[in-house]
């Protein structure tokens, strides 16, 4: 039996804060979001939040990838009360919470949860940001308008998110989608996509795209985009997905640029240690390391 409650484990590392405004300029506030009511296949996206901490005490200060030790400053909040079976009310409840975070210089890491969150996130950065670039790693695009009649869903949040006041989508890892996501992706001038055989086959295109980005970006990783070989408990595993590397290779290009809000959601598992959740803190490891 997995232990959710609402006081869970914090993060390795992180710090305690009781008064924001004692808090530090350039740090990270973790919340974990235990939400998973529209997932539409595996469950138990809700207690990604818990097992992703658990993970989190099985690596060193100092990280080997980038040769550097973690000494950013980041604050664990614990978990975001959510309203289960409410995907609307849960996203405005955490868009409260991003909008009270706003005044300060913690920028929000959202651990999840299934994909809808990203919603209410986005839309609190917005309240602070007017150009927004969001980079979306995902094996799939979310742009559908809806999802069996349900407009607020994990297989539309992208698409919600897009019709806010955004200034570009650059999807990264696509390889499922409907035709109506992709005529969609391809009539707006402002969404770019790229499969993740287009990962393989010309990467520098796209670290290029990433290296000319100028404005604020807000980072969004479904963990379904990476291989199932190594990232099977997720809500919808896709075969040839990307693999860590070459998500460093994408954190090595924003090396530099401003990132003013991340999310990592979609991991789905009951069982502590599962292989999803090792790799999901690893790269929140590797991501507050260097940025
Ligand atoms: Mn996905």
């Amino acid at each position: 039996m997995l232990l959710n409650t609402y006081a869970p484990w914090k993060f390795a590392f992180s710090k305690e804060i009781n008064d924001l405004e004692k808090s530090e300029n350039n740090s990270w506030g973790l919340i974990g979001v235990p939400f998973d009511s529209t997932s539409s296949y595996h469950t138990s996206s809700r207690f990604g939040p818990t097992t992703i901490r658990e993970a989190s005490f099985g690596f060193e200060k100092f990280n080997s990838t980038f040769n550097k030790e973690l000494d950013t400053t980041f604050y664990d909040f614990g978990d975001l009360n959510t309203i289960s079976g409410n995907c609307k009310k849960t996203c405005e409840i955490l868009e409260e919470t991003i909008l009270e975070l706003n005044p300060y210089e913690i920028k929000p890491l959202i651990i999840g949860g299934e994909h809808s969150i990203s919603y209410g996130v986005v839309k609190g950065l917005l309240n602070k940001y007017d150009d927004l670039t969001i980079i979306h790693l995902d094996a799939h695009m979310d742009l559908k308008d809806n999802y069996i009649g349900e407009k607020y869903s994990h297989a539309t949040v992208l698409r919600r998110i897009h019709e806010l006041d955004i200034k570009e989508l650059i999807q990264i890892g696509i390889r499922s989608f409907s035709k109506e996501e992709s005529d969609y992706a391809n009539l707006n001038e402002n969404i770019h996509s790229y499969l993740a055989s287009n990962f393989k086959n010309s990467k520098d295109n796209i670290l290029n795209k990433i290296a000319n980005i100028e404005n604020p970006i807000y980072l969004t990783i479904d963990m379904d985009v990476f291989d199932p070989s190594f990232c099977p408990d997720v809500s919808n595993p896709t075969p040839s997905g990307l693999y860590l590397e070459d998500v460093e290779a994408i954190f090595n290009e924003l090396l530099g640029k401003n990132i003013v809000g991340f999310d990592i959601v979609e991991v789905a598992s009951k069982k502590l240690g599962n292989i999803t959740s090792i790799a999901a803190s690893k790269i929140i490891f590797d991501f507050l390391t260097i940025f």
